[in-house]
């Protein structure tokens, strides 16, 4: 079998193709090209094009350009499609409006085109987002309306109705996995978890001393991605194309979060996080609580890793982090990459 990811790079992406080697697969990714390199989170799995048991290969391109996902498309014939590359960020879709709009809704449409141009019998996966529910109140299923509150919800709301167009208008098989939040290790420094976690572990050595945080009352029904990119994989593998909703069933508020962070390195929030209003957003989503019965029914998916033993993992990965940090810091090196922008 042949999967063509797009979003490989990314936090999903990365667990996906690991996922996807362990069945076998063959795997193409879309990367984008970079002045500084991009591929730390598939920098494990991958090969040498020139080595015979290489079973990743990269393409450049880009969500923007049209013309070439075609010829991507015409070239690799993959079996499957997982669609994860977006501009992906919540608070930067408010500064950067029109890019979201261009590369995460017509992204989408464009990739839909390619296919429906190119005629391959593909199954299309689709990264919807429980931010399209916004201010739906709780809990949310795949029946909810979706009241987006972000330029990103907004542009996510338009892929993921052309992912149902296409499938009636065209006969595609394709699917929205409507997933709710999903955190790692390998989570963007720039979403609140992995900010709280990489923050608390440079203090906890003496790094830093404080963490700038925006709105501590929001609340996300938190999983684990390594247990959600096996849901996307599940939803290609049915008789019928669907939507599908993807979360635990628990809500936790961002200060719960930051509490247990701290709390697991012998710490007190309170000491530490700072409120900074340049991270509220002008539209904020308060409660996201996700039901995922249909999934558990059909797909026979449930999550693995709870909040605690997620946070864990978490801590566990960026003390190991900061720890080796500190050690080239102290050999005067520079380290970067810990600006708490987003
Ligand atoms: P992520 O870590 O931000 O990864 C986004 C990926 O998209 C990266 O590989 C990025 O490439 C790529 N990308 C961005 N702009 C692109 C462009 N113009 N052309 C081609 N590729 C582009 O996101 P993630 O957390 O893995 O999420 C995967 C998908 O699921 C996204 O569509 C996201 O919106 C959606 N989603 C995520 C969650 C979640 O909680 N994680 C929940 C619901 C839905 P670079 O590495 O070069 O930046
Ligand atoms: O971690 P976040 O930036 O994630 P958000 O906005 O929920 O979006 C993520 O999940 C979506 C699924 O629902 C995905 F579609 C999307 O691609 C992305 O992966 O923020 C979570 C909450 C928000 O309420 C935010 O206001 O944390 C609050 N928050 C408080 N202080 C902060 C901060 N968020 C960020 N990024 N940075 C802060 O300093």
């Amino acid at each position: 079998m042949k999967a063509f990811i797009t979003g490989i790079t990314g936090q999903d992406g990365s667990y996906l193709a690991e996922f996807l080697l362990g069945k076998g697969y063959e795997i193409h990714g879309l990367i984008r090209r970079s002045s500084t390199f991009n591929t730390a989170r598939i920098d494990h799995l991958y090969r040498d094009f020139h080595d015979p048991a290489a079973r990743i290969f990269l393409h450049y391109g880009d969500l923007s350009v049209s013309g070439q996902l075609t010829d991507l498309l015409y070239d690799i014939r993959p079996d499957e499609i997982y669609h994860l590359g977006a501009q992906s960020h919540v608070r930067v879709s408010f500064d950067m409006p029109e890019y979201t709009g261009d590369v995460t809704a017509l992204g989408t449409l464009r990739l839909l085109e390619a296919l429906r141009k190119t005629g391959i019998p593909t199954r299309f996966y689709q990264a919807s987002s429980s931010e399209m529910f916004g201010a739906a109140p709780p809990p949310q299923n795949e029946s909810t309306p979706f009241r987006p509150r972000s330029p990103y919800a907004a542009a996510k709301v338009y892929a993921h109705h052309m992912v149902c167009n296409y499938r009636e208008a065209y006969g595609l098989f394709a699917c929205n996995g409507i997933l709710f939040n999903h955190e790692s290790p390998r989570r963007g420094e720039t979403f609140v978890t992995r900010k709280i976690t990489r923050a608390a572990t440079r203090i906890k050595l003496g790094l830093t001393d404080r963490l700038y945080l925006g709105n501590l009352d929001a609340k996300r029904d938190w999983g684990y991605a390594g247990d959600y990119v096996e849901a996307m994989w599940l939803m290609l593998q049915q008789e019928r194309a669907d939507d599908y909703v993807i979360a635990t069933g628990h809500t936790h508020s961002v200060r719960e979060f930051a509490q247990k962070v701290f709390g697991i390195l012998g710490l007190d929030y309170e000491k530490y996080v700072v409120i900074d209003p340049r991270y509220f957003r002008p539209t904020e989503v308060d409660v996201l609580l996700g039901d995922a019965d249909k999934a558990r029914r059909i797909l026979g998916w449930q999550p693995k890793v709870n909040f605690d033993a997620l946070i864990a993992m978490m801590v566990e990965a960026d003390l190991d982090l900061a720890g080796r940090e500190k050690t080239l810091l102290e050999a005067g090196y520079v380290v970067s990459g810990n600006s708490q922008q987003g």
